[in-house]
């Protein structure tokens, strides 16, 4: 747009909602009348691109005026968060991006929002009100203090804190814990408790988790979170980038909205959701959610080929030097790494009615090329070593187990060791973001030369090492062809192998 055609940006709030220009979608409901059924801790860019949006189409339908969302910050980037929401009223927009067809909406299902460091008492008497049906999450794949093996860990210092410090905590496990104990106390209702994060099972996990804290503070709690709490699996997708100040300036620039904390994300977007809900739920099914019974195969068909396939190409696409998504998946060497990737995982994924799981890939393709989102390679890299636990080694595991080819798994392993160096192919440092890389530390201080150092650590590779040791040379003969003659050099040979897909 021209300087003359660019128009002065408006300052997002309630007051100035009716200067926006016509183009932009806002609420049209009264939000005055909007009351917090749901509490939702971690109101980053994912659940203001999902849950949130949700909420706001029921609420522009008439549908349900007591469930707005309450969204809770617990982590330091959440301050800004804060912030921003609350100089807008809570307001903020969301721009869908698809080729050509860009649209900016402005979300009003936030009621509220806390960043709970500075105001726990807050937080608490929220989770507590009556009007609190459901508690839900959005606190990432390493959020629920578990292992690989799937235990509580109970060591962890910010988990020993919440045990101590029972109204100010720092964890979700921390506040959930307390108002549940609350609610006990004064005699009422109990909540639902609503993973929404990519983990598998992740209402299962969240429960685990739950209980395992709960118990170390009391019996009586644990066993009446145990009898009276709900905690509905789901699939959730949507791609949603880290917002940056070009988004924000585009924002500006483009729809005349000035709004400190914008969100951005692809136009597609999916929710499978369990229906086991205690003290009533929004009317999801009517904003497109689907309900079922039964969540695990939808998750398994994405966490497998979507987040999987994300990682067979950030990780070498880093190496490479590609810093979008799209770049890296534009590549056509790379391309080819991602198709072939999706075609071996895809046998270890249930058959889904309805479900075709090569259109599904070919439909995960196109959102990866999607040439209006800027997706970065460092967000899919990051937390390496809990994504390298949630959406590869379930497939990886069932395709030794089966005897299957587990080809290009051992090229993107191979490709995720080699990235621990820290520089890419052109000698350059990448960004490295991962809070459990220490589990590798041996690995990475031989040099990240012997692959087997990195698959003997259990947390991550559970009896790989011994169990499979044929693969543990083809991770091996990878790796020393990348540092032989390039990672170029060593995605050609092994798609040379490869079965080509069509
Ligand atoms: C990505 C996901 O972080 C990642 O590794 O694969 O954030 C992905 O964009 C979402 O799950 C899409 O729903």
């Amino acid at each position: 747009m021209t300087g003359e055609t660019m128009r002065k940006a408006v300052a997002l709030s309630d007051s100035t909602l009716g200067e926006l220009a016509a183009e932009v979608t806002r609420p049209m409901y009264d939000r005055k009348r909007t009351f917090p059924g749901l509490v939702h801790i971690g109101a980053g860019g994912f659940n203001r691109s999902h849950l949130a949006v949700y909420l706001d189409d029921l609420l522009e339908r008439g549908e349900a005026m007591r469930w707005g969302e309450f969204g809770v910050g617990l982590l330091p980037p959440d301050k800004a968060i804060h912030e921003g929401l609350k100089a807008q009223d809570y307001l903020y927009s969301l721009m869908a991006l698809e080729a050509g067809d860009e649209s900016l909406r402005v979300i009003g299902s936030l009621c509220g929002h806390l960043y709970a460091p500075e105001a726990h008492e807050g937080v608490l008497e929220r989770m507590v009100s009556a009007e609190c049906a459901i508690v839900s999450l959005t606190v990432t794949e390493g959020g629920y203090f578990e292992d690989a093996s799937g235990r509580f860990v109970e060591e962890n210092p910010d988990i020993r804190h919440d045990l101590e410090h029972r109204a100010s905590p720092q964890t979700w496990l921390g506040y959930v814990a307390e108002a549940a104990d609350r609610r006990m106390k004064y005699g009422r209702a109990p909540f639902t408790l609503m993973s929404c994060d990519n983990v598998h099972g992740n209402g299962a996990v969240a429960r685990k988790s739950l209980l395992a804290f709960a118990a170390l503070r009391s019996d009586v709690l644990h066993n009446w979170i145990e009898a009276n709490v709900a905690f509905p699996s789901s699939m959730v997708d949507r791609i949603t980038p880290r917002t940056t100040d070009e988004n924000r300036a585009m924002i500006a620039e483009k729809f005349g909205v000035m709004d400190r904390v914008p969100v951005v994300a692809e136009g597609f977007r999916q929710w499978v959701l369990e229906d086991t809900f205690v003290a009533g739920r929004p009317a999801f099914e009517k904003a497109g959610v689907q309900m079922t019974g039964d969540v695990a195969p939808f998750e398994k068909m994405k966490m497998r080929i979507l987040n999987g396939g994300h990682l067979s190409l950030a990780f070498l696409g880093d190496l490479l030097g590609h810093t979008w998504v799209l770049e890296a998946a534009a590549d056509e060497q790379l391309r080819r790494v991602l198709i072939e990737f999706m075609a071996e995982v895809r046998p270890t994924v249930p058959p889904l009615p309805g479900i075709d799981l090569e259109d599904y890939s070919n439909t995960v393709l196109r959102r990866f090329t999607n040439p209006a989102i800027r997706d970065q390679v460092t967000r899919i890299c990051s937390e390496g070593c809990a994504k390298y636990t949630k959406y590869l080694a379930p497939s990886l595991a069932d395709l030794l187990a089966q005897g299957r080819p587990a080809r290009m798994m051992a090229l993107v392993l191979a490709g995720w060791l080699y990235y621990q160096r820290g520089v890419d192919e052109q000698g350059r440092a990448m960004t490295m973001e991962d809070a459990q890389i220490g589990m590798l530390k041996e690995f990475v201080e031989g040099g990240c030369k012997e692959a087997r150092l990195a698959l003997a650590v259990r947390p991550l590779f559970g009896d790989l090492a011994t169990a499979y040791p044929q693969f543990v040379a083809a991770v091996q003969a990878n790796l020393d062809s990348m540092r032989a003659r390039g990672v170029r050099a060593t995605i050609a040979e092994t798609l040379a192998k490869a079965p080509q897909t069509a």
